[in-house]
């Protein structure tokens, strides 16, 4: 069976843009898969985070995983800062990189915009090889994530291959990312040119997973378009409707051109009442699903079983690492 990892930073509460872009794919994946799935909270420090609200998205995170249907009977759960072999893994593979390839990293060249580089933290600039540790550390074959993961996927294969020629042996498996067609990219609801996020300022401008069924109305009936009202898919000319179809598409199961012939003549606002049905009648039951699950001590069983099946692969792929480089004293 392929080896499947894939990870979310505790720093909020997940939108759909998080669901469909990722753990979406988490779920499908699971049944012929041997599936990881880590809550990355080395991720979410790399920025100042409140030490009691990170604890508590770190479970919010957990249970949303639980909530969207990743099975811990099928997969393995846990929180990476309990497997010390990511940060151990990070500083090997810290010594096989690049400054100019960190420094090519768009979310890098995003997160830094307009600072000196005496105010850049460097957690934001290495943050790309802890990535690669995670995936590298479990033999990875699939790393399912939205699109704006693809350039990190990059770097945690590049690592791999030059890893593996300097030893001239497999060292670390070369992993492959998995990008889905509809869903890979849902962008803001105020600003269609950018993607979802759930550090924007603005609430409207993205529906979380817990939202209320009046938050997600507000939010889908405020989203902008255009002025032309014509339900048609185009993301150069209407990026706006165009995004609301792509959501539209993947919560129904129906097609964009479909759907374009459904609305055909109707205008915006039949669209957008049916879109804020569609997309309550898909998020309501993993909101109350989580409301559960939260409270459970099962949910704590989940993650301690999960840190120890995860410590026990990683610990091997870091003792094959530590042996190429030489490093420690030679054990069994
Ligand atoms: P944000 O920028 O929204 O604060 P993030 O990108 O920093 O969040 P994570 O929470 O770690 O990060 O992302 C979890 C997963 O969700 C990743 O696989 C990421 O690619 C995916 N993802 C994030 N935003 C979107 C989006 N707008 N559309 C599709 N997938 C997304
Ligand atoms: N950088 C990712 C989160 C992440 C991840 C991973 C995803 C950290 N480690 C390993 C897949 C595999 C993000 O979405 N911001």
């Amino acid at each position: 069976m392929k080896r499947v990892f894939s990870g979310v930073q505790p720093t909020g509460n997940l939108h759909i843009g998080n669901y469909l872009g990722a753990l979406k794919q988490f779920v499908e994946l699971q049944d012929d898969h041997e599936c990881i799935y880590c809550v990355v909270d080395m991720h979410a420090i790399t920025l100042p985070q409140d030490p009691k609200e990170l604890r508590s998205h770190i479970l919010d995170i957990a249970a949303l995983y639980l909530a969207v249907g990743v099975d811990p009977s099928k997969s393995i759960i846990f929180v990476q800062s309990e497997v010390p072999a990511h940060t151990e893994l990070s500083w090997i593979l810290t010594c096989s990189s690049y400054m100019g390839e960190l420094q090519r990293m768009t979310q890098f060249k995003d997160k830094s915009k307009g600072r000196e580089n005496s105010s850049i933290p460097t957690g934001i600039f290495t943050y790309p090889v802890l990535m690669a540790a995670d995936i590298l550390l479990y033999d990875t074959d699939i790393v399912p994530v939205g699109n704006d993961q693809k350039q990190h996927i990059e770097l945690a294969r590049d690592l791999a291959i030059r890893v593996n020629n300097r030893f001239d042996k497999k060292i670390f498996q070369v992993p492959e990312g998995r990008f889905l067609k509809e869903g890979a990219r849902i962008m803001s609801l105020d600003d269609p040119t950018s993607k979802m996020s759930k550090s924007a300022e603005n609430e409207f401008s993205r529906i979380s997973l817990l939202d209320t069924d009046a938050k997600i109305k507000k939010a889908i009936m405020r989203a902008t378009t255009d002025s032309d009202a014509m339900v048609k898919f185009d993301v150069e000319n209407k990026p706006g409707i165009s995004n609301l179809l792509s959501i539209y598409s993947v919560f129904s199961g129906k097609s964009i051109e479909t759907l374009e012939k459904e609305y055909e003549g109707r205008g915006y606002g039949d669209f957008k009442k049916d879109l804020v049905e569609v997309t309550i009648d898909a998020i309501s039951p993993i909101r109350s699903r989580f409301e559960e699950i939260r409270q459970s001590e099962e949910l704590l069983k989940v993650l301690d079983e999960g840190a120890e099946k995860a410590n026990a692969i990683a610990e091997k792929v870091l003792k094959r690492t530590y042996d190429a480089f030489g490093m420690g004293r030679k054990r069994k």
